[in-house]
C-alpha cells in the first residue's frame, strides 16, 4: 500500500513514497530549483528586485518542476502504479494568481505536452508574492485597523495581520494593480495551485494553509466575512472552499496517470501548509513535544488542542491536520542566514561545523543580532546585523553567535506558547548537523532528536494521503496510530542539554533580549 506525498518549498520540490504495511518511506526525490531550472533566474527559488521587502516567485517553475519531478521518479524506476492516493504540501502564505481559462487548462491538460506550456497562459499575474515578501505594512495597518484593531483580528483569524500572510499581499495587488486584480478568476495558495493540477480541477484550500491567510475564522474554519471585505471587493468569488487537509479531490488527472503510469484509481486529495505537514511528519498529535524546523525559514511548533492564541501578536496559530490547532513561530533569518555567513567567511559545512565545535558555549559573551534580511520574529522590516562583544574579523566567534542567536530568539519568541519542551524533534536542512542540535539542546534546556526520514513535511503530506484513503474506504484510522512507526526518532541522534552549557545560555538569554530590545533598526 504505497502512498506519495510532494512538497513545494521555497528552494525545492520533494515527493517521498510511504510503503504504509512496512511502516516506512521507500522512496524520497528533490528538485532543486535553482539548480534544475536556472532559466527562472531565482537566487534559491526566489525573485528580487531592488527593493529587499518584494519577495516574488514564478509560479510557471513550481508547474515546470511537478513535470521534472514525476520524469525523474520514472527513470529512477518508480513504479508509480501502485500509489493509492496522493497529497502534498507548500511553502504558506504564497498565492498564485490565475484567470478565467484555468479550469479548462487543467480539465484538458494533454499528456503529450509539458505542463509549462499547458498552464502558462492561465496566469493573471507572472508571479507569486512568498512568504518572505515583508512589503505590505501599509496594506496590515488597513486590514487591522478595518476588523477592529489588533487583539480584535488576532481572535478572529489567529495571527495578526502580517505582511507575508495573503490577506495583506492580495489587498497590495488590489490597490496597487486593481484592474488586473478585477480580471483575476482565482486566488490560489501554493498548495491549493499545486493540488489543483494534480486534480485536473480547481482545488479547496485546507483549514491548515488556510489560516496563514488572515482571512480565515480561525475557530469557524470558515471564510470570515470582515476579514474578506476589509481585504478586497468581490474575494470571495475568487478563492475556493475551505475544507479539512484530508478531503479527497477525486481521481488523479488523466494527465498523470498517462504520462507518468499513475493508477487511474489513485486519490487525488488537498494540499496544506509546510508546517501543518511537517507537525504530522514529525508525529506531533498529542500536545508535549516541540518541533523545531529548520528550512529556510526555522519555526518552532507543536500540537495544541486548545485554540490560544498570541495576544502579543507575534506568533501564529494554524489549524493542524487532524483538526487540532498549531501554534507556530517563525523565523526567517533560517538556513539562508547560515549560508550567508558560510559564503561571507568562505566556510564550507566541516568548517562551519569544526568553528561551532571548537569555540565555547555563549561564546565568551560574544552576541549576533542576525537579521541578514528583513525579520519576520521579532519584526524587523530592515536587514542589519549587529555585533555585541564580537569582532565581524572572527569568522569561528561568528558562525556560533549566529546559532546561538537563532537559539536564543526562539525560546525567547515562542514563551506565549507555555510549552517548556521536554523533547525536541529537529527536521529539515541542517537537522543532520549534530555541533548545531547540540546548541539547539542547549539554549532551550531540552533533549533533541532526529528522525530518519529529513523531508518530514513531505511525509507529512503521505500521511494525510493514507489518512484520506482509508476514510474514503470507510476504514477511518486514528492519527496516531496512522502515524506510528513512520515518525519514530532515531534513538542514537538523541543529544541531552549539557547542564553547564544551560547555565551559560539562562544568562546570555538576558543579555541577548535586551540587546534585541535596545537594537537601533
Ligand atoms: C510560516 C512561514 C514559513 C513558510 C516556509 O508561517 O512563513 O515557515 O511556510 O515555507
Amino acid at each position: 500500500m504505497l502512498f506519495l506525498g510532494l512538497d513545494c518549498s521555497t528552494q525545492s520540490l520533494s515527493a517521498v513514497i510511504v510503503d504504509f504495511k512496512k511502516r516506512k518511506p521507500i522512496y524520497e526525490k528533490s528538485v532543486i530549483f535553482e539548480k534544475a531550472l536556472p532559466q527562472y533566474n531565482t537566487v534559491s527559488g526566489t525573485l528580487r528586485t531592488s527593493d529587499p521587502l518584494v519577495v516574488h516567485s514564478p509560479p510557471l517553475m513550481w508547474v515546470e518542476a511537478l513535470d521534472l519531478l514525476f520524469d525523474s521518479m520514472r527513470s529512477d524506476g518508480v513504479d508509480l502504479s501502485g500509489i493509492l492516493a496522493v497529497s502534498g504540501s507548500a511553502q504558506q502564505h504564497g498565492s498564485v494568481y490565475c484567470n478565467d481559462s484555468l479550469p479548462s487548462a487543467l480539465a484538458h491538460l494533454q499528456v503529450a505536452r509539458h505542463l509549462k506550456d499547458q498552464l502558462q497562459g492561465t496566469f493573471s499575474r507572472k508571479t507569486s508574492p512568498i512568504w518572505m515578501d515583508s512589503s505590505t505594512a501599509a496594506e496590515c495597518r488597513e486590514i487591522r485597523h478595518a476588523m477592529g484593531g489588533v487583539h480584535s483580528i488576532i481572535e478572529a483569524t489567529g495571527s495578526d495581520a502580517l505582511e507575508r500572510f495573503t490577506g495583506p499581499q492580495i489587498r497590495k495587488f488590489y490597490k496597487t494593480e486593481p484592474q488586473i486584480y478585477r480580471q483575476t478568476a482565482s486566488i490560489a495558495l501554493v498548495s491549493s495551485f499545486l493540488a489543483s493540477i494534480l486534480a485536473g480541477k480547481i482545488a479547496p484550500i485546507d483549514w491548515g494553509d488556510g489560516s496563514g491567510m488572515n482571512l480565515m475564522d480561525i475557530r469557524g474554519k470558515r471564510w470570515h466575512p470582515l476579514a474578506l471585505e476589509a481585504t478586497a471587493p468581490g474575494l470571495l468569488e475568487k478563492l475556493s472552499a475551505l475544507h479539512p487537509s484530508s478531503h479527497v479531490l477525486g481521481n488523479v488527472s488523466g494527465y498523470f496517470t498517462g504520462k507518468y503510469g499513475l493508477n487511474p484509481n489513485a486519490l487525488a486529495l488537498t494540499w496544506t501548509g509546510d508546517n501543518p505537514a511537517s507537525l504530522l511528519g514529525l508525529g506531533l498529535i498529542k500536545e508535549g513535544i516541540v518541533g523545531i524546523s529548520t528550512g529556510t525559514s526555522f519555526t518552532y511548533f507543536g500540537a495544541m488542542r486548545e485554540c490560544h492564541v498570541d495576544r502579543a501578536g507575534e506568533g501564529n496559530l494554524f489549524v493542524s491536520p487532524t483538526g487540532d490547532y498549531m501554534p507556530l513561530s517563525c523565523f526567517l533569518n533560517g538556513a539562508l542566514a547560515i549560508q550567508k555567513v558560510r559564503t561571507m567567511y568562505g566556510v564550507d559545512w566541516p568548517a562551519f561545523n569544526r568553528a561551532l565545535e571548537t569555540t565555547s558555549p555563549g561564546n565568551h559573551g560574544g552576541i549576533m543580532l542576525p537579521y541578514f534580511e528583513p525579520e519576520i520574529t521579532p519584526k524587523i522590516l530592515h536587514a542589519k546585523v549587529q555585533r555585541s562583544h564580537l569582532r565581524e574579523e572572527d569568522a569561528a566567534s561568528n558562525c556560533r553567535a549566529l546559532v546561538e542567536a537563532q537559539m536564543m530568539s526562539m525560546r525567547l519568541h515562542s514563551r506565549w506558547m507555555k510549552f517548556t519542551p521536554k523533547l525536541i524533534y529537529a527536521t529539515g536542512g541542517v537537522s543532520n548537523n549534530p555541533p548545531i542540535l547540540r546548541i539547539m539542546a542547549d539554549v532551550h534546556n531540552s533533549p533533541v532528536m532526529r528522525n530518519a526520514v529529513q523531508k518530514s513535511t513531505a511525509l507529512g503530506a503521505a500521511l494525510v494521503a493514507a489518512f484520506g484513503y482509508f476514510a474514503s474506504k470507510g476504514q477511518p484510522m486514528d492519527w496516531e496510530e496512522l502515524a506510528a512507526g513512520f515518525t519514530d526518532p532515531i534513538p542514537s541522534s538523541r543529544i541531552d542539554p549539557d547542564p553547564a552549557s544551560v547555565a551559560i545560555y539562562n544568562r546570555l538569554i538576558e543579555q541577548y533580549a535586551k540587546l534585541e530590545a535596545d537594537r537601533n533598526d
